[in-house]
């Protein structure tokens, strides 16, 4: 084995996950059948530990079918743990499908029926002692279904409110069972929903402000639910990060302005995918690095194992690429340069009103402000170099 291959060989301690629902999606689509057979969750297992990922998330739906009697459901969840122990992977993540069934039409926790609503929240609950049953410390949410067409439908005040009720009950559960699951929402604009209530990073992260239990819950931000609007993803990281927030990830790629693509890590737009690596790994970030994506509806079984190897693969290699950066002597005293300008001479302090008054007679030195250029073509071609490979 090369050195090369043994540098970018995922191990366990990289803390790489994938869905079931991910390497196991069968490519169907709005416009077409399924192009691949499903695979048994124990299957996935063996081979994604084979290929050196730590763990697989599920949806409970993703192992034990809806209409499951006990009898099979405790057959299938043994089964399941018995490849878990055998091959030393873990279930980091749980969640719960709350988008497939029909009686999802109109949402889950934000359906204007009653009905719905309760039985979102009970199966969210059962769905929950499974992923407790299975080792799970992140609880996820995505409401794909939480949302609509038209505002003709709903108060969106309504929805939120709703929303709010149904994570408060559900944090008090978490409590009452002594499961101490961390959760996290998961922000999208829209798909399957013509609008999705808490699209984005920042309305979730303002809308954990107004729960309950504020400190339970976090956000999952996606690559691809950022990247189809349009916005630069690696900020609203950063923004939650900077909360305290960033309890999950999932990674994918994506290109802007189009449907939900979740290709491969990295696929879309490499210094995209670097600036976030660097990121997660400058701001120490221990969670799960989880791929929430598929292969492509072109490929067979053999491109789904290609996808899962390359995902990790992709993201070893951005690590490398981001030790290089922070090695070359070029852009470290660049990036000085620029530290050195931002700090100024001095600390800006806290305000007081005497410093507020010294700063409004200062004389500022704008002029050559206005006139003194920062460099970013340079740095940036240099960051090109390294990606692309001759720095
Ligand atoms: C679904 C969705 C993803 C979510 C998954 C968790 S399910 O595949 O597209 O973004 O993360 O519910
Ligand atoms: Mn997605
Ligand atoms: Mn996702």
């Amino acid at each position: 084995m090369t050195a090369d291959s043994d540098r970018f060989l995922p191990r366990p301690e990289h803390r790489f996950t994938f869905g079931l629902w991910t390497v196991g999606n069968i490519g169907r689509d709005p416009f077409g059948e399924p192009v691949r057979a499903p695979l048994a969750p124990t299957y996935i297992v063996e081979k994604l530990a084979t290929l050196g990922a730590y763990g697989v998330n599920l949806h409970d739906e993703d192992l034990i079918p809806r209409d499951a009697s006990t009898a099979e459901r405790d057959r299938i969840v043994r089964e399941f743990k018995a490849a878990l122990s055998a091959t030393g992977m873990k279930v980091p993540m749980a969640t719960t499908n709350l988008f497939t069934d029909p009686a999802f039409r109109d949402g889950a926790f934000t359906s204007n029926d009653a009905r719905v609503r309760k039985y979102a929240i009970q199966k969210t609950m059962r769905s929950m002692d499974l992923g407790i049953e299975l080792g799970a410390s992140t609880y996820v949410f995505w409401g794909g279904r939480e949302g609509v067409e038209t505002n003709a439908a709903k108060d969106p005040r309504t929805g939120i409110a709703w929303y709010r009720e149904a994570m408060n009950y559900l944090c008090e559960y978490n409590i009452a069972q002594g499961y101490n699951y961390k959760f996290a929402l998961e922000p999208k604009p829209n798909e399957p929903r013509g609008d999705i209530f808490l699209p984005t990073i920042g309305h979730a992260l303002a809308f954990i402000t107004t729960l309950d239990h504020p400190d339970m819950v976090g956000v999952n931000p996606e690559v691809a639910h950022d990247t189809m609007a349009g916005l630069d993803f690696a900020h609203g990281v950063a923004q939650a990060l900077d909360a305290g927030k960033l309890f999950h990830i999932d990674l994918n790629g994506q290109k802007p302005g189009r449907y939900d693509q979740d290709h491969r890590f990295g696929s879309e737009d490499p210094k995209q995918a670097f600036f976030l690596v660097k990121l997660l790994e400058d701001a120490g970030y221990t969670g799960m690095r989880h791929f929430d994506s598929h292969a492509y509806r072109a490929e067979d079984e053999a491109g789904v194992w290609e996808f899962a190897a390359g995902s990790m693969r992709t993201y070893l290699i951005l690590l490398d690429k981001v030790a290089r950066y922070n090695a070359d002597t070029e852009i470290q005293q660049r990036l000085a340069d620029i530290r050195a300008r931002a700090e100024g001479s001095e600390p800006f302090p806290r305000f007081s009103a005497s410093h507020a008054a010294a700063l409004k007679s200062e004389t500022i030195d704008v002029v050559s402000a206005r006139a003194q250029g920062f460099g970013y073509e340079r740095l940036d071609q240099l960051t090109m170099e390294v990606l692309l490979g001759v720095r």
